[in-house]
């Protein structure tokens, strides 16, 4: 199987399953030829899902990691009062339709009761090491009316072969276990986070891999195929999908769905390319809280739901799916503050969504290619009917004359996907008062375009102008909504009584000016200074009186300029009066520069301390200056 090429995958999966939707493969024998790379069955299906939550749940909730070493004790997973249909409904009040959960991350812990190692929950003190979670919330998933698939990382910091090939042997009888355990899945992710130290049986040391030569992606792309003919593969070359190139929930605009054939590059991956030979449309991802895990000290940082209709705006507005990360707390739950944000978030988009005030317009175009692709098409709710234009007429207009008082401010317009991306770039006019003015212009129309409108209009007609395009259009549908604002969810509060509240501290010495930044609980304010050569950059507190701290967190610019990186390793001293010093931790932060996550260090032994003495010595990745955005302290 190691010489499929990402051709055959794709083909493979079209013939698997061209019987299973013959909606779409009956196209009429008059309509268009496909225009470029198209989609697989699969794929479609996909597309058409549009909003799904990830589920991070693992011994880094109850270890308060993001990336846990592989040496932890199974006995720390212990959620208090989980509950899969909680965490199931919250989703769905979010309008997810579908749940991708952690099986294991890059400690190595399984959430399933496998045999095929003692790093599992079975020795777990949940349900008395007879739980298995990723049965609990299939099930929950299923009975919502949910899809599920499965997180699996390749990455295992608790296996002693990783990086050797009985490590493979023994990742591929993971992948069989939950790709025939537990029901169908729509999506099988794997992560890119690959190689580093961990664990490794006791070895604690440092493994590289050459990640496509180690993994053989083809062959276990094909292995999860197999088995789930319709499960979305994530990431590698040869996958069904792409990651979109940051974990802040921004899709490119445009985001093309197609992409070069080879390995994956970020710099393509926002954007994607146009006219290139692979489909491998992009998922858009993030967290709902800074972390992909829970932490307590987070609970007063989690997205609002003004927020959230944002990154619809820059996921599915863009045509690419929506991939919302929540994460369970140390009760197996989803917390109640981000419960109510989801469902503020859910309601107002389906309000927005509800009523299609295109309905009852009288659709005509510039061309049309006949009957079955008539203007009408795009009105009639059908994905798979669509408007077109005979071959050669490839820059049409097509506009809805429409009933009176329709104003709205959300316009909505998809291709037929079987037939490829056809439209380079479009613009929407609409005529006020007699006078026609253009509202936007945008590349990419793909599976879905929607343009949002900085305030409702009320328009006579409104049309698609075609500005660009290779071929004739396949327009299925153009719907105009008005969109309904989120409730507002109260602010939230920290929960946490091990945080220590920084009111009141001070900066004493630091090595750049603007330290404070440090301590407003801001983390879009920063302290920046060069890159340290030679001397380290240094910042001392004072909390002002001698108090009892565990050990200190240090948040990162989560969204650096291109200068700047976030420091790679860290040196803290702490002290009574300000002169004598005694150490307190030393070491590099994990995964800092990609993740951007708030780290906490705990001290070598908690303390009594006043002050507290930060250094560092280097940036994460080289840079021309460092910069973090705040530092805290725990008490426990
Ligand atoms: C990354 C991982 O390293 C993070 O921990 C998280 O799982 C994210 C979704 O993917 O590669
Ligand atoms: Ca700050």
């Amino acid at each position: 199987m190691t010489d499929l090429s990402r051709r055959t995958l794709i083909a493979s999966g079209l013939a698997a399953t061209a019987t299973a939707t013959p909606a779409l493969a009956a196209t009429p024998a008059t309509g268009p030829k496909p225009w470029g790379a198209t989609p697989s069955a699969r794929q479609l299906a996909w597309h058409a899902r549009e909003r799904y939550a990830f589920v991070h749940f693992s011994i880094n909730t109850f270890t308060d990691r993001e990336w846990g070493y592989g040496d932890e004790s199974p006995k720390l997973f212990d959620p208090t009062d989980f509950s899969a249909d909680q965490i199931v409904a919250a989703a769905k009040a979010g309008g997810m339709r579908g749940i991708v959960l952690t099986a294991k991350h890059h400690d190595g812990f399984c959430l399933w009761p496998t045999m095929l190692t003692e790093h599992c929950i079975r020795n777990s003190p949940y349900r008395k090491g007879k739980g298995d979670i990723v049965r609990e919330m299939e099930q929950a998933t299923r009975r919502a009316g949910l899809a599920f698939g499965l997180y699996l990382s390749p990455w295992d910091r608790n296996h002693p072969e990783y990086g050797r090939p009985a490590y493979i042997d023994y990742y591929r009888k993971q992948v069989v276990e939950l790709c025939t355990r537990y029901g169908e899945l729509f999506e099988f992710w794997f992560d890119g986070a690959n190689g580093g130290d961990g664990y490794y049986g006791g070895a604690k040391e440092t493994r590289t891999i050459d990640a496509p030569k180690y993994y053989d992606w083809p062959a276990i792309i094909a292995l999860v195929h197999r088995h789930q003919p319709m499960a979305c593969t994530f990431d590698p070359l040869g996958a069904d999908i792409r990651w979109v190139g940051n974990e802040d929930g921004i899709a490119g605009d445009p985001c093309w769905p197609t992409m070069p054939d080879h390995s994956y590059v970020q710099a393509e991956g926002n954007s994607g390319v146009r006219g290139a030979p692979l489909w491998w449309p992009a998922e858009t991802n993030t967290s709902i809280r800074p972390g992909w895990f829970y932490h307590p000290d987070e609970d007063a940082r989690v997205k609002t739901p003004a927020r959230l209709v944002r990154f619809f705006d820059e996921s599915v507005a863009r045509g690419t799916n929506m991939h919302l990360n929540l994460p369970p707390d140390r009760r197996g739950r989803i917390p109640d503050h981000d419960a109510a944000v989801l469902k503020s978030f859910g309601d107002a988009i389906a309000a927005s969504f509800a009523t299609d005030l295109a309905q009852g317009a009288v659709a005509g175009a510039s061309a049309t290619r006949g009957p079955a692709f008539a203007p009408a098409r795009v009105l009639d709710g059908n994905r798979d009917t669509y408007w077109s234009t005979p071959d050669a007429v490839t820059t049409p207009t097509l506009t809805l004359d429409l009933p009176p008082g329709r104003s709205f401010d959300l316009i909505r317009l998809r291709e037929y996907l079987p037939l490829g991306v056809r439209v380079t770039r479009f613009a929407i006019e609409a005529e006020v008062t007699g006078r026609w003015q253009r509202l936007a212009t945008h590349e990419c129309i793909g599976a879905q375009r929607i343009v949002r409108l900085p305030a409702p209009i009320s328009a006579r007609r409104v049309r698609l102008v075609i500005l660009d395009a290779p071929a004739c259009p396949a327009i299925s549908e153009f719907a105009l909504f008005r969109s309904v604002a989120p409730v507002p969810v109260a602010a939230p509060r920290s929960t946490d009584t091990a945080i220590l509240s920084p009111r009141g501290w001070t900066i004493v010495a630091a090595s750049a000016p603007g330290a404070e930044a440090l301590l407003d609980g801001d983390g879009s304010t920063v302290w920046s200074q060069p890159a340290p050569a030679g001397t380290p950059a240094s910042v001392t507190l004072d909390l002002g009186t001698a108090q009892r701290v565990a050990g200190f967190s240090l948040t990162p610019w989560r969204h650096p300029d291109k200068a700047s990186a976030p420091p790679r390793g860290y040196r803290a001293e702490t002290s009574l009066d300000g002169k004598t010093w005694a150490p307190a931790a030393e070491g590099e932060f994990q995964n800092i520069a990609y993740a951007l996550a708030t780290q906490r260090i705990p001290f070598t032994a908690p303390r009594s301390l006043r002050y507290l003495r930060l250094t560092f010595a280097a940036t994460a990745v080289p840079a021309a200056k460092l910069a973090i955005a705040d530092v805290g302290a725990f008490a426990r």
